[in-house]
């Protein structure tokens, strides 16, 4: 590359995107890793972006119409970063630059979603940014659907790199906007040819303008060091009626030693290379000195977008109260006032009515009363509409010609929903649920995982969730799935045994404003336990006695869900022979355990025998046998060990041997002293 020409061709723009590649080296040089490539070779591309198009205001940086800008190709973080302190953000400041990677840092190795104001969304996973980006453009959509363009009108900008390209969810993403055409997203792909084991070719051929095309995108291709070809691919991307990729050809590290190689790609720290590349860009200042004309060009861009806010905090005022105090609610994650009225008033109806249903029933008659009053909510499920039972009759299906449908149907993309679900939770206003089997948690758990390390309260419905679903056998079977939605830090698992503690778990995963929900929902129809009227939500202590013991208490019986039904019979056959019997349900174990000592220890005291009953792996029960005054000795399991297999529920429940009886036979066992090691301890 010829470094001069493009300097002095366009010099001011030039010592802007300079700026950008300095701080990016130092900043690498200084923590002694990360990558610096990437912001070097995107530099250009990002400061036409911010300078020329970018809608933004750093002294608000939440403001709701502003743009989004993911950047998807998280290890460029020192681009984001740069570009932040650059344009003014108060959190981005030159000391959170030099500590970049440090302990206690804003500027952590890859954008963390909450650390700073201006950072939309957590990436580094490669594709989850692009794939987010579906659901902030849809959010966008059905936004500017519901309050008008005058207040909702803006785009969503991305940066993705080969990686988040050759990654599956991006296929889901990418097909998803181009279906739903999403014309007011536009991703920039970062085209250098280069990963860390070489050249994409080593591992890809594909044509990505005609994959991009084929599934219904315009596409552009520019040269990514061109500010006048990047600024009219811009204009041009943001007048059509589909969603645009412009294929930026760059050169990774560009005009470092290391250009257009894959050593490029990480940690560029050899100093005297460093200081040549900031020789050859022309740069004199030193480490971390931003020219001051240059830092006040840079803040001149920032300031650009007050204006432009507050014409429209001027807009907003306009609108009828009612639509901005739901606007309002919605963005800052409160539920409407007669959300509790209303979960209340169908508890105390089934109740009485004691229906038996499958909780995922349960769950759509419940979403039938919500929905209803909550406008923000946006269901959908991955082609399983049916049998997750997600979709209610006032929603509307969100499509090109309907942008104010509230149901998506995510076709069989259980990734891409997942990610784009967190990306309208993040986009803001939006409350969003969708449905899969329990089984494919696998599918959207990298999006699940990241959720919950966003702190955004993404609800995921999933049903099917045993081997109570039956014939469709081991392959749809979850297992594990409960251990390992229990497992991630920050995520909600209810498994409610009835239409009551179904209503309470909606409840509860709607009101959270930083927790994503699992909804553990079975297929088979289960009986009504919570029988008697509590306005209380009994859930929201995440186990409590269901029923107690008659008499002496011998044995405490531990169930969630399904198994809840089966506890209870359990206690019928002990107390026939007394042995006096309590029933715990478990419909959320994360919420239990933040209960104070004196409630866990009123709902489990020491002393009886306690066995778990639930059609899943043990893993995780010894919390609730082992500890909490519980001993191993006087503790047992009725669950899974294994994989399911293909067969009507109820023979699969028999052969298994997670029945009544065989809960009641562990209790006699155990109160015989007759302890025996579970297959897996
Ligand atoms: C899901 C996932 N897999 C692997 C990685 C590790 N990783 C980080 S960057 C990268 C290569 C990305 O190549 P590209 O997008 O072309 O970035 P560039 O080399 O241009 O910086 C890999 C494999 C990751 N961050 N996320």
């Amino acid at each position: 590359m010829d470094l001069k020409a493009l300097a002095t061709a366009h010099p001011d723009h030039w010592a802007k995107a300079t700026a950008i590649r300095a701080l990016t080296l130092d900043a690498v040089a200084a923590a002694n890793s990360g990558h610096s490539g990437m912001p070097m070779g995107m530099a250009d591309v990002a400061t036409v972006l911010f300078e020329k198009h970018l809608k933004f205001d750093p002294s608000q940086p939440n403001w709701p119409d502003r743009d989004r800008f993911i950047l998807s190709a998280g290890h460029g973080s020192m681009l984001l970063y740069a570009l932040l302190y650059l344009t003014g953000y108060e959190d981005m400041t030159l000391d959170e630059i030099k500590a970049f990677r440090q302990w206690g840092s804003r500027t952590a190795g890859h954008p963390e979603y909450g650390h700073a104001a201006g950072i939309e969304t957590t990436t580094g996973p490669l594709g989850q940014g692009i794939a987010n980006s579906v659901g902030f453009a849809m959010a966008e959509e059905i936004q500017r659907a519901t309050y008008g363009k005058k207040v909702v009108d803006h785009y969503t900008y991305v940066i993705a790199g080969d990686g988040c390209l050759m990654e599956g969810v991006s296929q889901e993403a990418i097909t998803l906007a181009g279906r739903h055409r999403l014309s007011k997203l536009i991703v920039l792909w970062d085209n250098n040819n280069i990963t860390i084991d070489g050249p994409v070719t080593l591992a890809d051929r594909t044509d990505q303008v005609m994959r991009f095309k084929s599934a219904g995108w315009a596409v552009l291709e520019i040269d990514g060091h061109d500010p006048e070809a990047i600024d009219a691919a811009l204009t041009q991307a943001k007048k059509g009626n589909k969603p645009t990729m412009v294929a930026c050809k760059t050169h990774i590290a560009l005009g470092h030693a290391a250009q257009d190689t894959s050593k490029g790609h990480g940690a560029l720290t050899d100093a005297d290379q460093l200081l040549a590349a900031k020789e050859a860009y022309g740069w004199k200042t030193g480490p971390f000195e931003v020219p001051a004309e240059v830092k006040s060009a840079w803040e001149a861009i920032g300031a650009r977008g007050a204006e432009t806010r507050r014409a429209w905090e001027e807009r907003f005022d306009t609108l009828p109260r009612g639509k901005r105090e739901t606007f309002n609610r919605a963005y800052a994650r409160e539920v409407p006032k007669k959300l509790s009225a209303v979960i209340k008033a169908f508890k105390k109806q089934t109740s009485e009515a004691a229906p038996k249903l499958a909780t995922r029933a349960s769950s759509e008659k419940v979403l039938e009363v919500i929905n209803p009053v909550m406008p923000e909510t946006v269901g959908g499920s991955a082609d399983l509409t049916g049998s997750n039972n997600t979709k209610t009759a006032d929603l509307g299906v969100f499509d090109v010609d309907s942008r104010n449908g509230r149901y998506v149907y995510w076709g069989v993309r259980e990734h891409g929903m997942a990610a784009a679900m967190n990306g309208m939770a993040l986009h803001g206003g939006i409350r969003p649920y969708g449905g899969t089997f329990m089984c494919f948690t696998d599918y959207a758990r990298p999006s699940m995982r990241l959720a919950a390390l966003m702190k955004i309260p993404t609800v995921f419905v999933m049903t099917h969730d045993s081997i109570g679903l039956g014939e469709d056998g081991p392959t749809h079977q979850p297992v594990e799935h409960l251990a390992i939605s229990r497992a991630t830090p920050n995520t909600h698992v209810f498994r409610p045994a009835d239409t009551v503690e179904t209503a309470e778990a909606w409840e509860l995963a709607l009101t959270s404003k930083d927790t994503p929900s699992v909804l553990s929902l079975t297929r088979q129809g289960l009986s009504t336990v919570r029988t008697e009227h509590k306005t209380k939500n009994l859930t929201a202590q995440g186990a409590y006695v269901l029923a107690d013991a008659e008499g002496k208490r011998r044995a405490i019986l531990l169930a969630t869900g399904s198994e809840v039904e089966i506890a209870m019979a359990a206690r019928d056959l002990l107390h026939a022979e007394g042995i006096g019997t309590r029933v715990v349900s478990m419909p959320c174990w994360e919420l239990f355990e933040a209960q104070d000592d004196a409630y866990r220890k009123r709902v489990l005291p020491g002393g009886p025998v306690r066995v778990a009953v639930e059609a899943g792996i043990r893993f995780g029960w010894d919390r609730w046998l082992f500890g909490e005054r519980g001993r191993r000795e006087k503790s047992g399991f009725i669950g899974m060990h294994e994989f399911g297999a293909s067969a009507p529920a109820a023979k699969l429940y028999e052969e298994f041997g997670i029945t009544a009886e065989a809960v009641a036979q562990k209790v006699r066992d155990l109160l015989d002293g007759k302890w025996a090691p579970s297959p897996l301890v």
